[in-house]
C-alpha cells in the first residue's frame, strides 16, 4: 500500500540560492518586528490605556500607527515571506537552480526598493490611509508608487518561476510536476491575476489623481478595483501554509501526505474561485445590484470547500503519522503527535485557530448575516485568527527549520521557540475572542474606543481582554523574533553529521497515477478567466462606463 516514489528529487540549495531566500526573511522578519509594535499600543488603547501620547516621537496617532501596524504586517510580512518560501519550494520542487537568478534579483531589489519608497510617507505621516487606502482619502503619491514597485517586483519573480518550470517541463514533458513546485506556481498566478485590479485602480485613478492629473476619483469604482484583489489576496497569504500542511507538515510527523490527488484539486479551486468573488467585502456598497452580491456570496460558499478538503486531508496526514508513531484511539492519537517539536507544534496551533477563523469568515460571507457584523470588531477578530494566526504561526513554525537551513546552525533555544507559539497561541485566544464579542454587541472597528468620551458599559469588559490578549501575542512574537535572529547570528555551526532537511513529504499513492488534467495549466486557466468574466465582467464594464471622476480627494 505504501509504495511509491519520493514526491521530490533529493537536491539540496546551493549556499547562495539559500542567502538570497534568507534576505527575503530579513525584510520580512524586519517588518512583522516593526508593524507588530503598534499592537500592544493599540490593543491598550481599547482597553482605557493609551499609550500614543508617548509615542510622539514616532506617530502623531492611533491611525498612523494602524496603517503602519497593517501595512507592514499584512502586505510586507507577507510578501516578503512568501516570495522568499516560494523561491526555495521552486527551487527544491524542481530539483534545480532558477532559470535566471538575475531575474529574480531584480525582481526582489525592485520590491525592496518599493518598500522602501512606501516607508517614507508612511513614517513621515503622510500616508494614514489604513492598509485598505481606500479613497477619497488621499496620500502621498509615493506611497502609491512604492506598493506599485512592491508588486512589479514580485510580479519580475514569478516570471522567474514560470521560465523556470518551463525548462523543467521540457526535460520532464510526462512528469507529475512535484507537488510544492506546483503549489508555489498556483500560489504566484493567483497572486498575479489577483493585482490586476489594484494595478489598475493605483495607476488608472489613484496615482493620476495623486499627482494633480485628474480632478478627482470614483469611490465606488475604486473599492471594487481594491477588493477584486483585497480578496484573493488572503488566498495569496493562505496558499504556502497550505502547501506546508499538505506536503511539509505531514513529513514532520512522520506521516505522508494523504492524497497527491485531492491537494492538487484543492490548489486548483483557489485559483479557479479565490478572485470572482470579491463582493463579498461589499454587501453594504449601494452602487452594487443585489443580484451581483448573491453571486459572489454564492461563489464565496463554493471557495470554502478547498478549505473543507485540506481540513479533512491534512488532519487524516497528522493522523496517519501519529499511528506510525504509536497513536491510537480516537482522538487519543493527537498526544503521539511530536509536539516537542516548534516547527510542528507552531503549525498544529495554526490550524486549530484557522478552524475557527474559518467559520467565522463563513459567517462574513452570509449576505445578511454581514449587516450585523461589516465594520465591526468581529472582522478585525477574524482577520488576526486567519492572516495572524493560520498563516503567521505557519510561517513561525516553517522558520525554525528554514532559519537553520539557510546558515548552517541549529534553532537557538527550542524551548523557548515552543513557549512562543504557545504564548502567541494563548494572547489570541483571548484577543480574538474579544473582538468577536465586542463586535457583535456593535463595537465599531477602525475606532481608537479608548479615546471615545462614552462607550456602552457591556463593551468595558470585553475590552480589557483585547488589551491583555494583544499584549501576550506581542510577547509570544518578540521571542519567535529572539530566536530565529540568535540562530541567525550564532557562533555554534552543525557539526558534519548533522543539518537540517527541508521536510518534503511523500505521497501515499504514486504520484504518477495523478491524472494528467490535475497538471495542465490551459483548462484552468481558461477555466479561471471565464468565471472572473462572468462575475466581474458586466460589473466593472458598468462601473467603468459610468464612471465620475469628480470625488475630490482629501488627505487625512
Ligand atoms: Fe476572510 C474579511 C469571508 C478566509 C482574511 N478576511 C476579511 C478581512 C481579512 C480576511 C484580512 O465574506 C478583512 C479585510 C478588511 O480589512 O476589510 N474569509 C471569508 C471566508 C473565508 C475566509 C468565507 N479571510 C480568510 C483567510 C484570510 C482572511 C484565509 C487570511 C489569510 N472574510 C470573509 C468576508 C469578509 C472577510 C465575507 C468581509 C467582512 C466584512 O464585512 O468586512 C473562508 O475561506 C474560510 C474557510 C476556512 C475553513 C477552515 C478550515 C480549517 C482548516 C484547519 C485544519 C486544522 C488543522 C490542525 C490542520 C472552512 C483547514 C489540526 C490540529 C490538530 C492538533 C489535530
Ligand atoms: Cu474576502
Amino acid at each position: 500500500m505504501l509504495k511509491g516514489r519520493p514526491t521530490q528529487v533529493d537536491y539540496q540549495l546551493e549556499q547562495r540560492d539559500r542567502n538570497f531566500v534568507g534576505y527575503h526573511l530579513i525584510v520580512a522578519v524586519a517588518a512583522l518586528l516593526i508593524g507588530s509594535t503598534f499592537g500592544p499600543l493599540q490593543s491598550l488603547e481599547h482597553a482605557g490605556i493609551d499609550l500614543y501620547p508617548q509615542m510622539t516621537w514616532l506617530v502623531d496617532n492611533y491611525y498612523q500607527g494602524l496603517t503602519i501596524h497593517g501595512v507592514l504586517n499584512a502586505l510586507v510580512w507577507t510578501t516578503f515571506f512568501i516570495t522568499g518560501f516560494l523561491t526555495l519550494c521552486m527551487i527544491k520542487g524542481l530539483g534545480r537552480r532558477l532559470r535566471y537568478p538575475v531575474l529574480n534579483w531584480i525582481g526582489f531589489l525592485t520590491m525592496v526598493v518599493g518598500l522602501v519608497i512606501t516607508a517614507v510617507p508612511l513614517l513621515a505621516g503622510n500616508a494614514t490611509v489604513l492598509f485598505t487606502f481606500y479613497p477619497p482619502m488621499q496620500p502621498s503619491s509615493l506611497f502609491y508608487i512604492g506598493l506599485t514597485l512592491v508588486v512589479v517586483g514580485s510580479w519580475i519573480e514569478g516570471l522567474g518561476f514560470y521560465l523556470t518550470f518551463y525548462e523543467w517541463r521540457k526535460d520532464n514533458p510526462d512528469q507529475r510536476s512535484p507537488f510544492i513546485a506546483f503549489a508555489s506556481l498556483v500560489t504566484m498566478v493567483l497572486w498575479q491575476i489577483a493585482t490586476i485590479g489594484v494595478a489598475a485602480e493605483i495607476l488608472g485613478m489613484l496615482l493620476p489623481a495623486s499627482l494633480g492629473w485628474t480632478s478627482g476619483m470614483d469611490p465606488q469604482l475604486a473599492r471594487t478595483l481594491f477588493w477584486f484583489t483585497g480578496h484573493p489576496l488572503v488566498y495569496f497569504w493562505l496558499l504556502p501554509a497550505y502547501l506546508s500542511w499538505y506536503a511539509m507538515l505531514p513529513k514532520q510527523v512522520d506521516g505522508k501526505m494523504f492524497s497527491d490527488q485531492l491537494a492538487r484539486l484543492a490548489f486548483w479551486l483557489f485559483l479557479l474561485l479565490s478572485v470572482p468573488l470579491g463582493f463579498h467585502h461589499q454587501f453594504v456598497d449601494p452602487g452594487i445590484p443585489s443580484g451581483w452580491k448573491y453571486v459572489h456570496f454564492a461563489l464565496t460558499y463554493a471557495v470554502a470547500i478547498p478549505s473543507f478538503m485540506t481540513m479533512f486531508t491534512v488532519i487524516a496526514s497528522l493522523e496517519y503519522g501519529a499511528w506510525r508513531r504509536g497513536g491510537r484511539g480516537l482522538f487519543g492519537w493527537v498526544r503521539a503527535l511530536p509536539w516537542g517539536n516548534p516547527s510542528v507544534t507552531a503549525q498544529l496551533l495554526a490550524g486549530i485557530l484557522f478552524v475557527f477563523g474559518g467559520i467565522g469568515g463563513i459567517m462574513n460571507a452570509s449576505y445578511n448575516v454581514n449587516l450585523a457584523l461589516h465594520n465591526t470588531a468581529w472582522v478585525p477578530g477574524h482577520f488576526h485568527l486567519t492572516v495572524a494566526s493560520a498563516v503567521t504561526m505557519t510561517f513561525f513554525g516553517i522558520s525554525y527549520w528554514l532559519v537553520p537551513y539557510i546558515v548552517g546552525k541549529p534553532l537557538w533555544a527550542p524551548k523557548l521557540a515552543l513557549a512562543s507559539s504557545w504564548i502567541y497561541f494563548g494572547g489570541m485566544l483571548v484577543f480574538s475572542n474579544a473582538l468577536h464579542t465586542v463586535g457583535l454587541l456593535g463595537a465599531p472597528r477602525r475606532v481608537p474606543l479608548g479615546l471615545a468620551p462614552y462607550i456602552p458599559s457591556e463593551w468595558s469588559g470585553h475590552l480589557w481582554r483585547v488589551g491583555i490578549g494583544g499584549t501576550v501575542m506581542y510577547i509570544g512574537l518578540i521571542l519567535y523574533v529572539v530566536v530565529i535572529v540568535v540562530t541567525a547570528l550564532r557562533r555554534k555551526r552543525f557539526a558534519e553529521d548533522e543539518g537540517v532537511e527541508i521536510p518534503v513529504a511523500e505521497s501515499r499513492r504514486d504520484v504518477q497515477a495523478t491524472p494528467v488534467w490535475l497538471d495542465r495549466w490551459v483548462p484552468w486557466l481558461t477555466a479561471t478567466g471565464l468565471l472572473i468574466l462572468l462575475a466581474y465582467g458586466p460589473q466593472l464594464y458598468e462601473q467603468i462606463v459610468n464612471a465620475q471622476l469628480n470625488s475630490p480627494s482629501f488627505p487625512p
